[in-house]
Formats: structure tokens, C-alpha cells, sequence
């Protein structure tokens, strides 16, 4: 009589009888005996998970995103993915057809601690064969998960287990490394951490780790598929397969140590800036940085395929815009080229090419206002370019975009989002109004330094003046 028992028993030996060498093909028996599969469809961030095994650890959160459960069996840690067909919206009213895993795009994280002992399941049910790479892990080469390389491909309809122990701590992902271009392009990939099993010189304990994947894809407005051939000329800019403004924000306490894990799944670079605050690279998927090497920046520039972790000490209140800085990547989907039209007269213009060219906007002259005002028609299925509305108006922001929130009465844990921000009495940027002057008029030529020392022989004005230098002389 086979009991649920034998299965389990059965199932180990395989697992592990296989699993000595390379990534193997998972027999029917064994597969009675995998851990249940946990899928997730939403698309809003999941409360961290916490640990209810194995060494305690400071989970992360991921945006937009959520960590895999794992089962424990005889001291390893074992997950089980499914590589199939997901539908994930990228911001209210896009959907799109993608492939992800376990539900979604991306893909569950994965969060272990160094020296854990882990088994992956993978089923694949996609219609192609794949494989899983782990993305900056030392491990057995037949883990590694290149297709053809280092294992047979996964074929469809097919679970491979992967085994290894977590050597070093850090900020890694996983991603196929079969018919890649196909595959990243439809969505496949998740975050992966590995945290210090003990207080690392080098990592420090923080009060908000939060991670995301820079993606993107090519979906013509009106369509809800990637095109799976694009090498370049990809129009959607996402984090986590999520657009502004359904990007989550990133909800701090006043005085927290934030850090952020970002990698790098495009094909492009992205100089990602944060307002009001400098931070530091803390790591990348090599490692920890030597203190030595580390300095304050407020933009970093994030290459293809690298991962970096950014720490800063979120002591300044407000709503800081976190972005990628190039400007194209803040905006959602172009549906073809726009001419440049400032300087021309286009009053009524628009409203006639648009009777030709329905989607039709002029670009530089007065904002995204022809856009908002006119309602101008979308394709279905179709995330307008860039509009969503802040506190203060019309916030012309897409794509690679979000806020930190900083906040006094942010409780630790609590990462629910905790509105706008309210300004303290005159700290908001204002127009001038009656009674004041758009400039106070001048105290001094800029040109003429009047210095209180006396008149300064000067013949060279450099930027900021040179008024109070008089010492010198
Ligand atoms: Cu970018």
C-alpha cells in the first residue's frame, strides 16, 4: 500500500539521489511528493515573510511583489517554481499576457539564509522548454541552470529539482537561460536574497529592505502580448512588470535605515535617482562593498544585467520622487513618433490631425494638458503615456517612477501607504502674488562685486560670484 509517507520517502530519495551533479528530471513518483505550489496574482505589495523556520532573518519586502514560502525537509529548504503563462497588470486598465512564475511577473522572491541547504522544484508549463539560472550564486556548475550548457533544457510539462547550499550572503535573481530573449522579454525572472547568517561587518541590519527588477517590454498600444523579437526599441519601463502610477510607494519612518536592492533585467542602463537624500552602494551581486570603496551619490547607474543595493537614512520628511533619470523611461507607452512642436501655433491643430491620427497630442507646449483636457482616445488596453494626478496637479510621470514616503508616525513593520504629504506652512514653492514682485529687486550687479571690504578688482566673474573674496586682496 502506498501511504502519503512513502510518497514523501520516495520522493526525497529521488530528489536527492538525482540531484548529486546536475539539475534532473523529477520522476512521477517524486513528484506526488513536491511541496504544494503557492501562487500569487496580485499585483500589490505582499506584507514581508517573516520566517516561521530555520535561522531568523530581517525579510525583505518586494515592491509590487512577494516571497516564496518554502517547506522544510530534513534541514532543506525546499520551493517549489512554476514557469507558466501569467496575466499581470501593469497599471490600472493594462493587462498584459506575459510568462512569470508561480502567477506572476515577476516571479516569487526567494529568500534564504547563507549556509541554508536549498532544493528549487521547477515545473515548467510553458509551451517551450526553459531553464532556471541563479543569478551571481556559487554553486555545482550543474546547477547553474544554462540550458544545453550545464543541463538538458527543461521541456514542457517537465519539473527538474535544483539543489545547492546558499555560500554567500547577498543580492541575486534568478532568470531562465533558455530562448532568453523570448523569455525575459515576456516577463521571467525574481529577485533572490541570501542573508548573513550572522552580523556581517560589511551588511548592515536595516529597518526597510525593499527590491525590485528593472524591466521592460514591447507592447503596442491596443495589444496586450510582448513582441518577443525587440532587441532595443522597447516602450514600457517598469519595475516589476509595474508602470507609474502603479508603482507602490516606498512607506518609511522618519530616521529609518533604508535600504533598496535594484537589478537589472532591460537591455539598457538606468541612472536611478533618488530626491532629497544621498545614499551609498552598500553592494552589488558581487558582494558586500568595502567600506573603503563606498561614497555618497544621489544617482547611480545601474548596467545591464548588474544588481546594486543602495543604503540611506530617510531623515528628511515628505514625498522624495524616486526615478530612473533618463526621460524616457518616465513615460508609458508612444504609440508612434512625435514631431517637436514648440514655438508653433497649434491652436485647433490637434484637434484636427486627431480626426486622422486618433491618438494624436503635440508634445512640448503646454504640458500633458492636450492630453488631460481633450481626453484623447486610447487604444483599449492601453496605459495613457503619462498622467496621474499628485497633490499639487497633474504629475507627468510614467514608467520608471515612484515616491519614498518619509514619515513621522510611520510605524516599524508598517508598510501600508500613508497618503500625500502634508507641507509644513509655507514650504511649498508658490506663485508670487499681489504685493510681492516676481524678482526683489536687485541689492547688487552681480557683475559689480560690493564687497563690505571695498571694491574688488575683478575681471573674471566666475558662476556664483566671487563677492567676499575681498581678503584676499
Ligand atoms: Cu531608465
Amino acid at each position: 500500500m502506498n501511504s502519503r509517507r512513502q510518497f514523501l520517502q520516495l520522493g526525497a530519495a529521488a530528489a536527492l539521489g538525482g540531484a548529486a551533479t546536475a539539475a534532473t528530471a523529477v520522476s512521477r513518483s517524486a513528484l506526488a511528493a513536491l511541496p504544494e505550489p503557492v501562487i500569487q496574482t496580485s499585483p500589490l505589495t505582499q506584507v514581508p515573510l517573516v520566517p516561521n523556520n530555520g535561522r531568523p532573518y530581517n525579510p525583505v519586502v518586494t515592491l509590487n511583489g512577494w516571497t516564496l514560502p518554502w517547506r522544510m525537509k530534513d534541514g532543506v529548504k525546499e520551493f517549489h517554481l512554476i514557469a507558466e503563462p501569467v496575466v499581470r497588470e501593469l497599471a490600472p486598465g493594462t493587462r498584459a499576457n506575459l510568462w512569470g512564475y508561480n502567477g506572476s511577473s515577476p516571479g516569487p522572491t526567494i529568500e534564504v539564509v547563507e549556509g541554508d541547504k536549498v532544493r528549487i522544484f521547477v515545473t515548467n508549463k510553458l509551451p517551450e522548454h526553459t531553464a532556471v539560472h541563479w543569478h551571481g550564486q556559487r554553486l555545482p556548475n550543474g546547477m547553474d541552470g544554462v540550458g544545453g550548457l550545464t543541463q538538458p533544457q527543461i521541456p514542457a510539462g517537465k519539473t527538474f529539482v535544483y539543489e545547492f547550499t546558499a555560500r554567500r550572503p547577498g543580492t541575486f535573481m534568478y532568470h531562465p537561460h533558455a530562448d532568453e530573449m523570448v523569455q525575459i522579454a515576456m516577463g521571467m525572472f525574481g529577485f533572490w536574497v541570501t542573508h548573513p547568517k550572522q552580523k556581517h561587518p560589511l551588511i548592515a541590519e536595516v529597518d526597510r529592505d525593499f527590491c525590485f527588477i528593472l524591466n521592460a517590454f514591447d507592447i503596442e498600444p491596443g495589444s496586450a502580448t510582448p513582441k518577443v523579437m525587440t532587441m532595443l526599441e522597447f516602450n514600457l519601463w517598469c519595475w516589476n512588470s509595474r508602470m507609474f502610477p502603479a508603482i507602490d510607494s516606498f512607506n518609511v519612518r522618519q530616521g529609518d535605515r533604508v535600504r533598496i536592492r535594484i537589478g537589472n533585467l532591460t537591455m539598457t542602463n538606468h541612472p536611478i535617482h533618488l530626491h532629497g537624500h544621498e545614499f551609498e552602494i552598500t553592494g552589488t551581486d558581487g558582494g558586500p562593498t568595502p567600506k573603503s570603496a563606498r561614497w555618497p551619490e544621489i544617482t547611480t547607474d545601474i548596467a545591464v544585467g548588474q544588481m546594486r543595493q543602495i543604503e540611506f537614512i530617510a531623515d528628511e520628511l515628505g514625498d522624495w520622487a524616486i526615478h530612473c533619470h533618463k526621460s524616457h523611461h518616465t513615460m508609458n507607452a508612444m504609440g508612434h513618433k512625435l514631431p517637436t512642436l514648440i514655438g508653433v501655433d497649434h491652436t485647433g491643430l490637434a484637434a484636427k490631425i486627431r480626426k486622422v491620427v486618433p491618438d494624436y497630442m503635440v508634445m512640448g507646449e503646454r504640458g500633458m494638458a492636450d492630453m488631460q483636457e481633450m481626453e484623447m482616445p486610447l487604444p483599449e488596453n492601453t496605459v495613457p503615456m503619462m498622467t496621474d494626478t499628485g497633490p499639487m496637479g497633474p504629475l507627468e510621470m510614467g514608467g520608471m517612477f515612484s515616491v519614498l514616503k518619509v514619515r513621522k508616525e510611520q510605524k516599524p513593520g508598517d508598510y501600508s501607504d500613508p497618503g500625500w504629504f502634508k507641507h509644513p506652512p509655507g514650504t511649498v514653492a508658490r506663485q508670487v502674488g499681489a504685493g510681492e514682485t516676481a524678482m526683489t529687486p536687485a541689492t547688487r550687479d552681480p557683475g559689480t562685486p560690493t564687497s563690505p571690504a571695498g571694491p574688488v578688482e575683478l575681471t573674471v566673474r566666475k558662476p556664483g560670484g566671487n563677492a567676499g573674496h575681498s581678503s584676499h586682496h
